[in-house]
């Protein structure tokens, strides 16, 4: 048991009631097995539902996502929320994508590294055809676990910064990615040689702050979660922050993406300084795609020295409360300062602020209006939240969980309703009873064989039917996936900005930045476009799998039910008063611990090398050509040597294009293979064995267990007697409780 004390975090208040049932529960099954030892079976099988329930309720996570474009002040939010600095605020571009914060009593961080063939696809992704002539003599992919690739890594770097090889200069994200690896590498190296998975306790816990915000550590992270104890937020309830819509870097977008589609609800942070802005409502169009616009809340973070006086912060809520519906109407709007609350929270932790946190306050101090403005609509905003939480887990408890602490309660009451009858009866008009009884669970028995039998030949059928879905919607010539072979096919560089005219680059150097161009727009289409149109497949297969599941399932549930009014209506000839129950058909959304696997358009290892050989092989192949309708058409060499390159760089396109498309196919074959077989085949396992244990709970919490009854019937007079005065005791408690389970928790807010 978890009492929510133990747990020294709070419960939302739903979680505790049922809690509380739970705990009363397990202690009647107890006291029935003191009662009749003999007969202790059922008393063990309901032990066991309620431990599954609990443990259930404990770990069942609802996600709420942290969303808004870089800087809108996600991150303090969170920290906010969770009242302590956990996140690393202001952190850059190449952090991990989403970190989720839990509460739970024993702080912890767990960080997941990247494994070394993604690192090291990144690496190559990032050198791409680099005219570097270290690289060209090199056979094989750079491997940063050896000394003399990261020295030739670091030379290459050097020489690239010298030759002008990135636009942008120091600021350029292939640059950046590769230094930051080169300099992180001795930090993580013992981590990764020991596993990708890591978590951090006690006093090495403090180490995974540095992890997280330094730029060269944190690019070699995968996935950070964060348990901390939190008087604020309620045990259960997972924060995401998810890094800003606008990032520059195109994988994180679909890491981003595919979080959003398992959440549960969606904190949208805007910044006061900016308002929202263009990349704001592309991000909200996507959201909305992915049917999430009845779950997003908006915050306003109001940076309260920015703003003069309250007239200008009301008028910037108007304005963006305008913008906002007509995108999502009908929204909550909320407007306060995520970093006052977590300066309040921290203090109320008996934490004290540093001096320029200290400063900070002062200066808000002199804006009393505005201050009272942003508490109000903070405590506003956390009543609210409270409630919607509150909400979320009722709903996510009514099906499921509630639906067998119910059957339990129920079957409790009945069978302390059978015993207490039977203790009064004599032994051979029970044995009369006992035979009877017997004989109608035999259409039990063979019920619960069919199920098992039809179950698993409707998974099977569904698998297929699956396969063929995926590989349809895959296919890069008429599928949903068409959309990338049209976009790879369609990509046309800005000719302009990458030659212009006083270009005085060499064709090499040319040929890399377009092909980088080219590879990081293809990037952005799959992390972006290409994802959510997945994603929004992905969902409705869902929906298809389990309203499959549903139609194949009623009958068998109802086949279950029949044979089960056959056992009852014996059970009523002992003057027993037991109503049938419908037994609970219910497919929840997928457990947390499968992972919806993610596309990333990238490359395969080992790559640059045939690569190279692809465009320069593919440009020979178009010079000849070009040479002989030249001198068939009898046309003039052309002299205008930028047109000149052009007229090689668009050739060079074209064979990337070929090789891209290619490459294209490769990775979305093994995408939907994953697809089928790490998430959709485990998914109908799931839902399979989920019916199956759901409805042998059901009948394993109804059914008694006559033998052990028979030789609790054969007690000592004195034992009986006692017996029965326990009973008396306990069947009204059982009946109150599974009426106040049957009530459910609905609590309505809004
Ligand atoms: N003055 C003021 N500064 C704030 C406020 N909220 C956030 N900031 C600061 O703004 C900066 C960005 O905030 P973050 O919380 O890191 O923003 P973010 O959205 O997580 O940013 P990225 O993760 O980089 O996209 C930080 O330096 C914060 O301290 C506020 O209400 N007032
Ligand atoms: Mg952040």
């Amino acid at each position: 048991m978890l009492p929510s004390t133990e747990l020294g975090v709070p419960a939302d208040s739903t979680t505790q009631q049922v809690n509380r049932c739970l705990d009363d529960l397990k202690e009647m099954a107890w006291a029935w097995s003191q009662i009749f030892p003999q007969a202790e079976s059922p008393a063990q099988h309901w032990l066991k539902v309620l431990s599954q329930v609990q443990a259930h309720l404990w770990e069942d996570c609802l996600r709420v996502a942290v969303v808004g474009t870089v800087k809108a002040g996600k991150s303090t939010l969170v920290n906010a929320l969770v009242g302590h600095d956990v996140l690393a605020r202001g952190a850059g571009i190449l952090t991990a994508m989403v970190t989720r914060v839990i509460s739970g009593s024993e702080p912890q961080a767990v960080l997941r590294f990247k494994g070394w063939e993604e690192i090291h696809g990144e690496v190559a992704q990032s050198l791409g055809l680099l005219p570097n002539d270290r690289l060209v003599e090199r056979a094989s992919p750079l491997d940063l676990r050896n000394d003399s690739d990261r020295e030739l890594l670091s030379q290459i770097l050097a020489d690239g910064e010298t030759a002008g090889y990135w636009r942008g200069g120091s600021l350029n994200q292939d640059y950046l990615l590769l230094k930051a690896y080169l300099e992180g590498y001795p930090l993580v190296a013992d981590y990764l040689s020991q596993g990708s998975l890591h978590t951090l306790v006690g006093p090495s816990l403090s180490s995974h702050q540095e992890l997280v915000s330094r730029q060269a550590t944190a690019v070699y992270l995968k996935d950070v979660s964060l348990t901390i104890p939190s008087p604020w937020l309620p045990v259960g309830l997972e924060l995401g922050d998810c890094q800003g819509s606008d990032s520059p870097m195109p994988q994180h977008l679909a890491q981003v993406l595919t979080y959003l589609l398992r959440c549960d609800l969606v904190l949208y942070l805007v910044s006061s300084r900016v308002g929202l802005r263009q990349a704001d409502f592309h991000f909200l169009g996507e959201l909305k795609r992915l049917g999430l616009a009845p779950y997003i809340r908006f915050i306003i973070n109001l940076d309260l020295t920015e703003h003069r006086n309250l007239e200008e912060i009301n008028s910037l809520i108007k304005r963006s409360g305008e913008e906002i519906s007509a995108v999502v109407s009908g929204a909550a709007l909320y407007a306060f300062s995520a970093l006052k609350l977590l300066f309040e929270r921290r203090q109320e932790r008996g934490e004290k602020l540093d001096t320029p946190e200290g400063a900070l306050l002062s200066v808000w101090a002199g804006k009393g209006g505005m201050l009272a403005f942003s508490d109000s609509e903070a405590q506003r905003f956390s009543a609210d939240f409270t409630g919607a939480i509150q909400k979320l887990r009722s709903q996510r408890l009514s099906g499921g969980s509630l639906a067998q602490a119910r059957m339990v309660a129920k079957g409790l009451a009945e069978q302390l309703g059978l015993v207490q009858d039977l203790l009064s009866r004599d032994q051979s008009a029970f044995q009369e009873l006992a035979q009877r009884l017997r004989e109608r669970r035999q259409p039990l028995e063979a019920t619960r064989h069919s199920i098992k039998q039809t179950l698993k030949g409707a998974g099977d059928h569904l698998k297929q039917v699956l396969k063929g879905q995926i590989t349809g919607a895959l296919d890069l010539q008429s599928g949903l996936a068409s959309s990338l072979a049209g976009f790879i096919r369609g990509y046309e560089p800005d000719w302009r900005e990458l030659v212009p005219p006083e270009n005085a680059r060499p064709f090499r150097l040319l040929l890399y930045q377009m092909f980088q161009e080219f590879q990081k727009e293809v990037g952005r289409f799959v992390a972006g476009e290409f994802t959510r149109q997945v994603l929004e497949f992905i969902r409705a297969q869902e929906t298809q799998v389990r309203q499959e599941l549903a139609q194949i399932c009623t009958p068998l549930s109802l086949a279950l039910q029949e044979a089960l009014t056959l056992y009852y209506r014996e059970i009523a000839a002992l003057g027993l008063a037991a109503s049938l129950a419908a037994p609970a058909l219910e497919f929840p959304p997928p457990p947390q611990n499968l992972e919806l696997p993610v596309m990333t358009f990238q490359v395969e290892q080992g790559w640059r090398w045939a690569g190279e050989a692809y465009v320069r092989s593919g440009l020979e192949v178009f010079k000849r050509a070009w040479r002989y309708v030249k001198g068939r058409l009898g046309v003039k060499a052309v002299t205008d040597p930028r047109a000149q390159v052009l007229g090689e760089l668009q050739r060079a396109l074209a064979a990337m294009q070929t090789w891209f498309l290619e490459q294209a196919r490769l990775q979305v074959l093994d995408y939907g293979e994953r697809l089928k077989f790490r998430y959709f085949f485990p998914l109908i396992d799931y839902y399979a064995r989920k019916q199956e244990i759901d409805w042998e709970n059901y009948l394993g919490s109804l059914v008694a267990d006559l033998a052990g009854l028979a030789a609790a019937t054969r007690q000592a007079e004195e034992e009986r007697r006692a017996g029965l005065a326990r009973l008396q005791e306990l069947i009204p408690r059982a009946q109150a409780i599974e009426r106040q389970l049957s009530e459910g928790y609905e609590i309505s807010v809004e």
